[in-house]
């Protein structure tokens, strides 16, 4: 693990110290590293750790809702400057975790990545069932949209596959461009339910999703 990665802020992330997680975010940005550059290289790595204690044991559900609290803070002072960041605008990205699944941590993250990188986000959050996605995507303004749904669960990954057919049948799948997330989606499960992007982290999806942007015809 690099020394950027074991920042303060990332230590307190990890200890779920919200006040200082705060303070933290702040000195870097005193000191000018960018909002994305903070996001990347110090709240999602602080996460994925949390993740992994927790699955080792050595964390339980109080320790994880208090990092995730701590992410938050951090995440409420960058917000606001990676919209300002001004950056060219890419398109509208619909966003959720799927319905039956509470985990909203990661797809908070993407969430905020994509918003910086220039992407409209509407958030609808978690618990999200295929016809709200279809609803939010019908209620655009039928520009460049992107479907993007987080699942966390073995149980709910198959609601990617409901949502993709749901908007088929609402006849909107082919003006919109779908991407799939969360630590049990493989490559083959996107590419099976079919797809358009996949990525494993929040960097990558901005990345699938600006080439896709920069596709679209
Ligand atoms: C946090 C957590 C919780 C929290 C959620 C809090 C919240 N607000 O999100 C709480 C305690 C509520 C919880 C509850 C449950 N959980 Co839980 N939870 C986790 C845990 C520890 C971490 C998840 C996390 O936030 N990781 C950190 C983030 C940053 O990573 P991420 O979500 O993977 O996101 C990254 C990428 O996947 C990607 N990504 C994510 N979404 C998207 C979307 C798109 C479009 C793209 C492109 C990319 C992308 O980018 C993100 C950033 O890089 C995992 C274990 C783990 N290590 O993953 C278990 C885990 C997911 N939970 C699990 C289980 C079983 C449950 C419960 C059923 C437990 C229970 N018996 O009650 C409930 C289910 C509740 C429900 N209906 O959803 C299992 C799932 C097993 C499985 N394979 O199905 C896991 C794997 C733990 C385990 N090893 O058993 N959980």
């Amino acid at each position: 693990m690099s020394e950027t990665e074991r920042s303060e802020l990332y230590q307190a992330i990890v200890d779920g110290d919200f006040d200082i997680a705060e303070e933290e975010t702040q000195a870097l940005l005193d000191q000018g590293l960018t909002p994305s550059q903070i996001l990347d290289e110090h709240v999602v790595p602080a996460m994925g750790e949390v993740g992994d204690l927790f699955d080792e044991g050595e964390y339980f559900v109080p320790e994880l809702l208090m990092a995730a609290k701590a992410a938050q803070e951090a995440m409420a002072l960058l917000n606001p400057l990676l919209k300002e960041a001004g950056a060219e605008r890419q398109g509208r990205v619909v966003i959720g975790t799927v319905k039956g699944d509470m985990h909203d941590i990661g797809k908070n993250l993407v969430a905020a990545t994509l918003e910086g990188a220039g992407f409209d986000v509407v958030d609808l959050g978690c618990n999200v069932a295929p016809e709200q996605f279809v609803d939010a995507v019908r209620n655009g303004d039928g520009g460049k949209t992107f479907v993007a749904m987080s699942a966390l669960l073995t149980t709910t990954i198959p609601q990617m596959k409901a949502t993709i057919e749901a908007l088929e049948a609402a006849g909107l799948k082919d003006s919109i461009k779908t991407l799939v997330g969360g630590a049990p989606v493989t490559r083959e499960f996107a590419d099976s339910i079919g797809a358009d992007g996949y990525s494993q982290s929040a960097n990558e999806c901005v990345a699938v999703a600006k080439k896709l942007a920069s596709e679209w015809n």
